[in-house]
């Protein structure tokens, strides 16, 4: 005797940060469902317990897996559908291994293909693409199924927006979503509140949290009452308003990261990036200033750049403010303008995505200097400037600086500060010395396995995901149905009173 199932399941790349698009796909998943999210890399998942309907999510770099998968559930009869960027710029393709594509973002195409499957399962088929959600009526994402205990107490995701309102060549941003939305206020205090009481800091993963400046001015008002340290992305040019910095400090920002991609304005302005490489310096300057990490991502292997690039962005690096970087080759994601541009020209290296991560693959003929070049210039860059006397400096200058991390206790601050710093070594070295990358990979993936309780409950249907909400004694969930003026709005009701096919089937 059971209800109709349905596993969300994710397929990330790293350890680190956790998405929300499947705790957001599982709130607006009508009551009549047992529902669990499964994250690869930190769960077994039980491939042959009986299960209904399977929803994937997976970016580039992870999308062959996510196929594999999507076949391996088909063969055993179970509807597959698979949504995200990936599947939104290629839905054809992605149709090849699911029953349905979701294109965009989710939420009511998911709400459909649900009420589909329950009235008959052969309905859910095709490419879906709904209008986007209205953002106010949205339910909180259903955070209580992601087992965030296995993500440590520094990355709680949360989201304030969707979208960016800039255009840059090489970004899906704007192919995701219908322009720049935000959230209500309230909606994201809320997500605050329910936070688990282990969790240190919060991350936001809005594309540019601040591009809307009187939302993100009321937003920081609010979060400075609450004083939860968090980091969130945004566009570079925020940081020269030293004003809104000094708003973001006081609401608990501790960490930007921002995608300054190149040191040459030439490559800049070819990207359509709409940056100046020359306010570059102050920016860093401004960030640190605030109390802030700052925190820089670098692409290289553009049309306009020549080997001495990286020599070029080190000297940038070395006497700006910046304390922490990422280095990467250009990744053409498919579906965006770029990627149409080098498929023309021929120029395209690697069709297997599995390589489109931008470290360790090139993936587009540079035009400047070699592919052995580009990779050779990737990697010495960054183990120069993660070197130990380069991240020695960049300890010291933050150590300085008195109001970063702030937020913690005070006879913390200098060793979390020294932790850190000596974390990105060791996570950069690992990712650019092949051997260590290896070791790397094997011991991500045996991760899921150190869960004994996973192995003694033989089964992803656990903690609360496989009882509604309302019916777990003391749960701070209200029932989904009345708890969504968006589950209403759209014209769901309850439909636990009438006779449902599945439910029939499976009763
Ligand atoms: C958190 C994050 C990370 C984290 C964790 C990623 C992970 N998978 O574990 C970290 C820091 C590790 C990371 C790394 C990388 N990331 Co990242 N990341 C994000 C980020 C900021 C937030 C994701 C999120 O929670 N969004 C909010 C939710 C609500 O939106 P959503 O994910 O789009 O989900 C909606 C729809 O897509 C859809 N949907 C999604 N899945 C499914 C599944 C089903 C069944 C259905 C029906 C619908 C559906 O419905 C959802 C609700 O509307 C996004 C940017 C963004 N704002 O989305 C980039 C983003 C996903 N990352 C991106 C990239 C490029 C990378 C890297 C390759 C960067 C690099 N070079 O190192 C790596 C590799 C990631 C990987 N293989 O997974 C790109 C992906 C582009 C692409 N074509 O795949 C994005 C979109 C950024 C961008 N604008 O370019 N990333
Ligand atoms: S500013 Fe960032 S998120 Fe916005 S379009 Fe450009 S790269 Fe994408």
């Amino acid at each position: 005797m059971r209800r109709p199932r349905v596993k969300l399941i994710t397929i990330p790349w790293e350890l680190e940060v956790p998405t929300l698009s499947l705790a957001t796909l599982a709130s607006v998943t009508p009551p009549h469902f047992d529902i669990c999210i499964v994250d690869l890399l930190r769960e077994r998942l039980f491939l042959d317990e009986p299960t209904d309907l399977v929803g994937i999510s997976a970016s580039t770099p992870r999308i062959n897996a996510a196929y594999a998968l999507a076949d391996l559930y088909r063969s055993k009869g179970v509807t597959v559908v698979l949504g995200g960027h990936h599947a939104t710029a290629l839905p054809e393709e992605a149709l090849a291994h699911a029953d349905a594509v979701v294109c965009g973002e989710g939420e009511t195409s998911w709400m459909r293909i649900c009420d589909e499957f329950l009235s008959n399962p052969s309905r859910v088929s095709g490419i879906y693409r709904d209008p986007p959600p209205d953002l106010a009526a949205l339910p909180q994402p259903r955070i209580d199924l992601m087992k965030l205990d296995r993500y440590g107490s520094f990355y709680y995701p949360i989201i304030a927006s969707r979208g960016c309102p800039e255009k840059c060549g090489f970004c899906f941003a704007k192919r995701m979503t219908q322009g720049f939305r935000t959230y209500p206020i309230a909606h994201v205090i809320e997500q605050v509140k329910r936070r688990p009481a282990f969790i240190r800091s919060m991350y936001f993963v809005d594309d540019n949290l601040p591009a809307d400046p009187d939302h993100s001015r009321e937003l920081f008002f609010e979060l400075s009452k609450l004083k939860v340290p968090f980091g969130m992305q945004a566009r570079n040019e925020f940081a020269l308003d030293r004003d809104r910095l000094a708003q973001a400090h006081d609401a608990g920002c501790v960490f930007i990261s921002s995608g300054y991609e190149s040191v040459s304005q030439q490559t800049l302005d070819r990207t359509g990036k709409r940056a100046q490489a020359g306010n570059y310096r102050q920016a860093a300057a401004n960030i640190y200033d605030a109390g802030i990490m700052g925190s820089g991502n670098w692409m290289f292997g553009f049309d306009s750049d020549t080997p001495e690039v990286f020599e070029e962005t080190l000297e940038f690096l070395d006497s700006s403010d910046l304390l922490h970087s990422t280095f990467t080759t250009e990744i053409p994601f498919p579906g965006t303008a770029i990627w149409r541009r080098y498929e023309r020209e021929g120029r395209l290296l690697s069709h297997d995505y599995d390589a489109y991560v931008g470290k360790g693959h090139v993936i587009v003929r540079p035009t400047l200097m070699s592919e052995e070049q580009l990779w050779q210039g990737i990697r010495w860059l960054t183990t120069q400037y993660y070197s130990p006397r380069r991240a020695a400096r960049r300890i010291k200058r933050a150590v300085q600086n008195k109001k970063l991390a702030s937020l913690g206790p005070r006879a913390l601050r200098t060793p979390a500060l020294v932790f850190l710093g000596m974390y990105q070594v060791y996570q950069w070295h690992y990712r650019m010395v092949p051997s260590l990358n290896w070791l790397y990979e094997r011991l991500v993936s045996v991760n899921k396995h150190k869960y004994l309780k996973d192995h003694l409950r033989r089964t992803n249907f656990w903690s609360r995901d496989h009882v509604r909400a309302s019916e777990v004694p003391g749960a701070r969930f209200p029932p989904l149905s009345s708890a969504s003026p968006f589950l209403h709005r759209a014209g769901y009701t309850d439909r636990r009173e009438q006779p449902l096919a599945v439910e029939e089937r499976l009763l």
